[in-house]
């Protein structure tokens, strides 16, 4: 018998990743998609299935985390052998911004889904997998954090996320539930949302590039991330779920990175050099030498400037996650470093604007104003 998962935030980066991951080791996946003015199945329409043939493998449902009865149902109707809670508003920044709903969501949202397995009476069967976040470690106690380091959530996200990491704790330790955290540190790829800083530069350094674009208001620029490659980071949720026993894990690649270094790197692959001038708001990066003939860009244009806008109340400053309880009872060692991401990201990038040029060529073009 084909397993069952079941996946909310289906389709968002990582619900994209992890469905092409399940569907390929021959799970019957169910997803939980919200009901959107516009279609919002983007990531995963690769992965479509006529629903009207029989043995299909991959079905949607529309629910949403603040729904309780929509989750018992959906739960109910599909009797997941997994979980995997990946929906949540996952913008920290925009967090400030709505926190009530943060909170009902993200932290809420997990006692949902767990309180939902518990009333069903399927605590022996089914096991879940709760998307927690490095956030948690917020002000730096230590380095590298590790699953025995303190958290200090420095966010409206992060505080609800913290909710989300200790019910899952309880669930397990009280009804003895195969609940489980997994800590992941920052992950990427072409698929990232587009108003998260990496996916935010390697769009901006094509659309320069090509001339679809001026410069890149970015925030706090020394900001240093632990960032891997989302395809990387499914795998491990999957493995944590295939544990004898139910633990908590860090994922991370353990190495940590400045955004300013990674606005660079991006550049470097479509042969822009840049150098930075000033502190804090008024630093500004520029074109230092250009050598790829295809761009035309010329020495001494600003291309990055800071914008005080997309600094945050209160600052995550540096993560840097220790993966080795993972690598050692996971086996889990992550394909992607930074390098090959970043090359991964900036090509689709480039990809996806030439194509976007081409439009504008014809007349077609029109500029999203507001991402
Ligand atoms: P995304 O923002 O790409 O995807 C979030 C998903 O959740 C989307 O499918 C979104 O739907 C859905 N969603 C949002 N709110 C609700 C709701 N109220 N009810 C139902 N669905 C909802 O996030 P990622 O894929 O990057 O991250 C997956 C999870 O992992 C998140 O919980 C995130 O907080 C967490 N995480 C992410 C890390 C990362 O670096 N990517 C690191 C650590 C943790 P829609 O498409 O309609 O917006
Ligand atoms: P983060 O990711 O907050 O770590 O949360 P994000 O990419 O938004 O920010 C990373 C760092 O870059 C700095 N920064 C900017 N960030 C954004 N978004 N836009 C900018 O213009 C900008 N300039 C500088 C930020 O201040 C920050 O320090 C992500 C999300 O996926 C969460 O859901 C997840 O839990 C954590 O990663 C781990």
């Amino acid at each position: 018998m084909a397993k069952v998962a079941l996946v909310t935030g289906v389709t968002g980066q990582d619900g994209a990743y992890l469905t092409d991951l399940l569907l390929k080791k021959g799970y019957i996946v169910h997803g939980i998609k919200r009901r959107s003015s516009l279609f919002n199945t983007e990531r995963i329409d690769h992965l479509y299935q006529d629903p009207h043939e029989s043995n299909v493998q991959f079905k949607l449902h529309y629910g949403d985390l603040t729904d309780s009865t929509n989750l018992i149902r959906i739960i109910q109707e599909t009797q997941p052998d997994e979980i995997y809670n990946l929906a949540a508003m996952s913008h920290v920044h925009v967090s400030f911004e709505t926190p009530e709903y943060t909170a009902n969501a993200d932290g809420i949202g997990t006692l949902r889904i767990l309180e939902a397995v518990r009333l069903l009476g399927l605590t022996k069967k089914t096991k879940v997998y709760q998307a927690s976040t490095s956030e948690l470690y917020g002000l730096v106690q230590e380095v590298p954090q590790s699953e025995r380091t303190p958290f200090y959530p420095r966010s409206p996200y992060a505080v609800a996320k913290l909710y989300g990491y200790w019910i899952t704790v309880n669930y397990r330790e009280a009804y003895n539930m195969f609940a489980v955290n997994g800590i992941l540190f920052n992950h990427e790829s072409p698929l990232r949302g587009e108003t998260f800083v990496t996916r935010k530069i390697t769009r901006g350094v094509a659309k320069i590039a090509l001339g679809l674009q001026d410069k890149i208001f970015l925030g706090n620029l020394d900001a240093q991330r632990d960032w891997g490659h989302a395809k990387d980071y499914v795998e491990a949720m999957w493995l944590i779920l295939q544990q004898e026993k139910p633990e908590d894990y860090v994922i991370a690649t353990g190495v940590t990175t400045p955004v300013r270094e990674f606005v660079r790197m991006a550049f470097n692959e479509v042969g822009i050099e840049l150098e930075f001038k000033g502190k804090d708001e008024n630093e500004v990066g520029v074109v230092k030498a250009c050598k790829n003939p295809e761009f035309k860009l010329a020495i001494g244009k600003e291309v990055i400037a800071v914008d005080k806008r997309y600094y945050r109340p209160t600052e995550v400053e540096l993560l840097i996650g220790d993966p080795t309880k993972a690598q050692t009872q996971l086996g889990w060692k992550p394909k992607y470093d930074l390098a090959a991401l970043v090359e991964e990201m900036v090509a689709n990038d480039v990809e996806l604007f030439k194509k976007e040029q081409l439009l504008k060529e014809s007349g077609y073009y029109v500029r999203n104003q507001f991402e």
